[in-house]
């Protein structure tokens, strides 16, 4: 059993499944997940951080697991009452998930840093890992389409990725400051092996690397860089990675995921072998996780295809 730090860079629901897996087969102190905020937003007042949710809940066992968003247990009469009252209910708050929204908001105010919210609140729901923002400095996905430039969540949830992709941009990546325990952790000399989750590349993974003092420390990390494709079989598995895939002109294969993770990566993990032309080693093995045992087996796949890299 190979020691050292896991670092796992995740956004949306497949991160979060194998940010679970990976949090099933290395001791919580091993391993450190660095979550998207490009998706982050504020709405009805309240500042919304939904992949590093999507983590927190996931690693609680909090998470709605057939929404893959949200917690489980919920009740919404908040939502129904805003709607009664004529305000927004395209973005959907539980009564438990908005208690989340409302002490963050009020301790970003009180000048806490993302990161020591996000900390305190995993200690809280009894996460073991920690999950850390990329940034405590804002970093917006913005997509532009026919209409103009749209605000990510109103692209993803509202107008539920309706609209064609024509470009992104994260706006505020190129000065934000990445998370300096996250730098000081990849520069430690302690690292094992960084994980690229099965995530959308364009949407979760590039905001993250889109800050160049982060992917330049991932690149001289002195471990293996290894991602799982979120493409099985020509299909994404869930959201609009394919969609995008082609409305940016690109093909819908693993192979055009490992691509834009340029020469980054070590190594590349795929469902089948449907990566022709990557630089990478591949590693075949089913990358599909339904269940938490798929979850645990794809992450010590990962892990020892890592380990066999270095
Ligand atoms: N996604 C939806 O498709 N509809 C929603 O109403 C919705 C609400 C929501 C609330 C809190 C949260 O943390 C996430 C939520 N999401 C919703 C998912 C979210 O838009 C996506 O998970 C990420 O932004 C994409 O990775």
């Amino acid at each position: 059993m190979s020691s050292g730090l896991v670092v796992a860079l995740s956004g949306g629901v497949g991160g979060a499944k194998l940010a679970l897996g990976l949090s099933h087969v290395v001791l919580p102190q091993d391993l450190l997940i660095v979550a998207n905020t490009g998706d982050d937003f504020e709405h009805l007042g309240l500042s919304i951080s939904p992949d590093i949710d999507t983590l927190t809940y996931a690693l609680a066992g909090l998470d709605n697991t057939e929404q893959g968003w949200g917690r489980r247990d919920e009740t919404w009469s908040f939502m129904d009452t805003i709607g009664a009252l004529g305000g927004e209910t395209w973005f959907r708050l539980g009564d438990r998930d908005l208690a989340l929204h409302i002490e963050r908001t009020r301790r970003l105010g009180a000048g806490e840093t993302l990161s020591q919210i996000t900390t305190d609140i995993g200690r809280r729901l009894g996460v073991g890992p920690r999950i850390l923002p990329m940034s405590d400095d804002r970093v917006r996905t913005r997509v532009l389409s026919d209409g103009g430039w749209l605000d990510f969540q109103d692209y993803f949830v509202h107008q539920q990725c309706r609209p064609v992709v024509r470009e992104l941009a994260f706006t505020g990546a190129a000065d934000a400051r990445p998370q300096p325990d996250v730098i000081a952790a990849l520069k430690g000399g302690t690292v094992r092996a960084v994980v690229i989750c099965p995530s959308n590349p364009f949407i979760s993974i590039e905001p993250i690397l889109a800050m160049p003092g982060l992917r330049a420390a991932i690149a001289g990390c002195g471990a293996p860089v290894v991602a799982v494709s979120p493409i099985v079989g020509g299909r994404a598995v869930k959201g609009p990675t394919a969609k995008m895939l082609q409305e940016l002109g690109l093909p819908v294969t693993s192979a055009a995921v490992a691509k834009r993770y340029g020469d980054l990566l070590s190594g590349y993990v795929v469902d089948q072998a449907d990566s022709q032309g990557v630089q990478a080693k591949l590693h075949v093995t089913p990358t599909l996780m339904t269940t938490l045992d798929d979850k645990r087996t794809l992450a010590r796949a990962v892990l020892a295809f890592a380990d066999s890299l270095k």
